[in-house]
């Protein structure tokens, strides 16, 4: 056990190693509400089957952040989505915190963290509903490259500890959560707004040529805006496309 010290808005719940944390947490959300409240965070040295998003692998050896939070937000799953934006500024914040100056830390849509123009973190939320419109829980995975990264993947990645900067996963985990409970109760008090402009503001290749990767298709546009449900507004000679899902490729840079 580590003499971790989270605000106490946290449940943590600390493993050597897991599966996915994002399943850990699902197991426990599922277990019972009183147990595991809003703020239970899960988090595991290494993860022997990490998730990315669309049932990509995520490398998940010892070395790196892996985390789960468990939410328990009262709003429609639409709006529960604006997470994983939240989760971004975040992490945003908790890198810029920690870092030396002169570290370059960028958001690429929908919701990767990028150092020096290459993933550093991802994110991946997942929710589960009753017959309600609300969510009955969401989950909040968190991965960060501290000291590895994967080589040869589509889009460059990197750690923390390739880009010269030495920073232990412990004081990466401190740092998000207390950075995410600034943003959470921003959201949950302001709503959305502020979130995305932030978020705008911080977006690598807002107002540039992007190419947007669809299961069948390529699309080239101007990455033009976010809109209130975190879709991507690309524009296209003119006409504005809503993108609510893909992968985003920067060919100017
Ligand atoms: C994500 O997926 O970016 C979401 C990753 C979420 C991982 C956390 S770890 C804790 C929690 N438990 C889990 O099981 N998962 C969550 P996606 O957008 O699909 O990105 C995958 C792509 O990111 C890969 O195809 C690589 O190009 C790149 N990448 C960068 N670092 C990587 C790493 N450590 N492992 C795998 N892919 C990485």
């Amino acid at each position: 056990m580590s003499s971790l010290k989270l605000p106490s808005v946290y449940k943590l719940i600390e493993l050597e190693s897991c599966c996915s944390t994002n399943d850990e947490a699902r197991k426990l959300a599922n277990l019972d509400e009183q147990s595991y409240p809003d703020g239970t965070l899960i988090w595991a040295r290494e993860q022997t089957a990490g998730r990315g998003r669309l049932g990509r692998v995520w490398d998940s050896p010892l070395g790196n952040l892996y985390l789960s939070l468990i939410l328990r937000p009262e709003v429609p799953l639409r709006t529960a989505s604006q997470l994983s934006f939240v989760a971004a500024l975040a992490l945003f914040d908790a890198l810029g915190n920690i870092s030396d100056p002169g570290h370059q830390i960028k958001l690429k849509w929908p919701n990767d963290v990028l150092l020096q123009d290459k993933k550093v973190a991802g994110i991946l939320l997942e929710s589960q509903t009753d017959r309600t419109e609300k969510p009955t829980w969401v989950i909040l995975g968190i991965g960060v490259n501290v000291a590895y990264f994967p080589k040869n993947t589509v889009f460059p990645a990197t750690s923390l500890f390739a880009e010269n900067w030495r920073v232990s996963v412990e004081a990466t985990l401190q740092a998000f959560a207390k950075s995410f409970q600034i943003w959470a109760n921003s959201w949950a008090e302001d709503g959305f707004e502020k979130i995305r402009l932030t978020w705008l503001q911080r977006a690598l290749g807002l107002g540039q040529t992007i190419e947007v990767n669809l299961e069948n298709i390529t699309l080239r546009g101007i990455f033009k805006d976010l809109d209130q449900h975190g879709a991507l507004i690309l524009d296209r000679n003119g006409t504005e496309q809503r993108i609510t899902a893909g992968e985003i490729y920067f060919p100017d840079n």
